[in-house]
């Protein structure tokens, strides 16, 4: 039997969590008890779905301190960002909640008289949920609540990586009473993924994870599968120092950006794209800080820095580093894996910045996910927008200047889905929409209101009261039959 086997990725000898891997038999009949299971749902008011939805929330908030030490062990997080992944799902709990008594359509005049107009969502059924390993707790709750509320059932495939994380996650729903066959939990790789993916009893899938996963989703979805398809894929966020900018406020947001979770955020800082009036003191800035952040167990509390989430990561990340300076890039900090005494076998990879990178290097635009920054010098603030822009992702952006114009043409122009003024390119709110633009997405959004358009479709309603037949834009003006036109007097 295929398994799932999770491992602490700071002392791989240690695992967590051992789980079969689903196979086509046991995703059918998932899907099966889950399409049963949604016809009652769909049956139960939005508000007392939002008050279940309210209670995961509420126990997620009562555990949050064991939840936040699996993920440590699980993903590697630091305890201040794994108890970050456990409230952003307490928030978003609340915020879903929120929208059961909230209004989901508009309500729009008629063309004719005695009839109304609105638009509703109805729920489209069972959901697929292909999750990542780096938010092993955020992410699904960003997925699952909203498609719940809807009034769908849930598949849900957490990264193997990460199965532990969603299994605490499942509970914490259970526990509140969502009911086992609506909100389903598989385990596996990427062929369960696919087989979800293309599953005729799946209506919607929403997939967070890399670019060549999420086309190959979006491909075998259009097969037989799902036809609502959201896809939240790579980054290669930039952040642009101008001559302006207030360099204290850059470095704290260099460092949080690129090197927090280990650079493992797709919003993660990627690229500093530097003014050259100022390149040379903040590259000094950040590299004498970044030197000083230490590396090791993330549940040791004099940690900064936790493990990359596999061996095999550390290894692509060097050779990637590797592999730009090569093109000419030149290393200033870290670029080789480390070992960390007391966490055998832990796959840590420190701090590392490249510079004089080119806008079109390889490192400039592939996606490393791993704590790796890249500055790119520039001569104006118009070059740093046309560098911003010059790769196939469109996720997050930042820009540092004290000019207010300047922000505000900036963020007119970069094309990303998120752009910070004076804040790093990580830490987005869960109220508000989530995703990028390009190759990073396909026009969805996680998260915000607009969380709910991927797991339901708009109904439009007319209603006519009139008793007669009405054409629309034949019959449009009947008011103003009979009433005399020529000026009068
Ligand atoms: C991700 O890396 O996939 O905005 C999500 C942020 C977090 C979410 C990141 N709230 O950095």
């Amino acid at each position: 039997m295929a398994v799932v086997e999770s491992r602490n990725p700071t002392r791989p000898a240690e695992v967590l969590g051992v789980f079969p891997a689903a196979t086509a038999d046991d995703v059918d009949r998932a899907v099966r008890a889950a399409g049963e299971a949604q016809r009652v749902w769909a049956l139960v008011p939005a508000p007392a779905r939002a008050e279940m939805i309210e209670e995961c929330g509420r126990l997620l908030g009562e555990h949050k301190a064991e939840l936040a030490t699996l993920v440590a062990r699980e993903v590697g997080k630091i305890a201040a960002e794994a108890g970050g992944d456990v409230q952003e799902a307490i928030d978003m709990a609340g915020f879903v909640a929120g929208l059961g008594r909230a209004a989901w359509g508009e309500v729009a005049p008629s063309e004719l008289g005695n009839k109304v107009c609105w638009t509703t969502r109805q729920p489209v059924g069972v959901v697929g949920v292909i999750s990542p390993w780096n938010f092993p707790i955020a992410i699904p709750s960003w997925k699952v609540f909203p498609a719940l509320l809807a009034g769908n059932a849930v598949l849900l495939k957490p990264s193997e990586l990460a199965p532990c994380c969603a299994a605490a996650f499942l509970t914490a729903c259970r526990d509140a009473g969502i009911p086992s066959d609506l909100f389903q939990l598989v385990h596996g790789r990427g062929d369960v993924g696919a087989l979800i993916a293309q599953h005729p009893g799946i209506r919607a899938v929403s997939f967070t994870g890399s670019v060549p996963t999420g086309r190959s989703v979006a491909a075998t979805s259009a097969e037989t599968g799902p036809r609502l398809v959201s896809l939240e894929l790579g980054g290669k966020n930039a952040m642009v120092v101008l001559p302006d900018a207030d360099l204290d406020l850059v470095t704290d947001g260099a460092l949080f950006g690129a090197f927090g979770t280990a650079g493992q955020r797709c919003t993660s800082t990627s690229r500093l794209i530097v003014h050259q009036e100022v390149a040379d003191e903040v590259v000094s800035r950040v590299a004498g800080r970044a030197a000083k952040l230490a590396l090791g167990d993330p549940l040791d509390p004099g940690t900064d820095v936790g493990p990359v989430i596999t061996a095999a990561a550390a290894v692509r990340i060097e050779g990637m580093v590797a592999a730009a300076v090569a093109d000419g890039a030149v290393l200033a900090l870290g670029g080789h894996r480390a070992t960390v005494e007391g966490c055998d076998g832990g796959s840590f990879f420190p701090p590392t910045i490249l510079t004089n990178v080119g806008a079109r290097d390889r490192i400039a635009q592939q996606e490393v996910f791993g704590p790796v920054l890249s500055v790119i010098p520039v001569a104006s603030s118009d070059e740093a927008i046309d560098v911003v822009n010059a790769t196939e992702f469109g996720l997050s952006a930042a820009v540092y200047t004290r000019d207010i114009a300047t922000a505000l043409s900036a963020v007119d122009r970069i094309d990303t889905g998120i752009v910070y003024v004076n804040a790093p390119t990580i830490g987005a709110e869960i109220h508000l929409p989530f995703g990028g633009t390009r190759h990073t997405g396909n026009g969805f959004r996680d998260a915000g209101r607009r969380g709910l358009e991927q797991f339901s479709e708009v109904k439009t309603v007319y209603i006519d009261y009139s008793g007669r037949l009405q054409r629309a834009q034949i019959d449009n003006r009947p008011a103003l039959d009979g009433l005399d036109s020529r000026e009068s007097g």
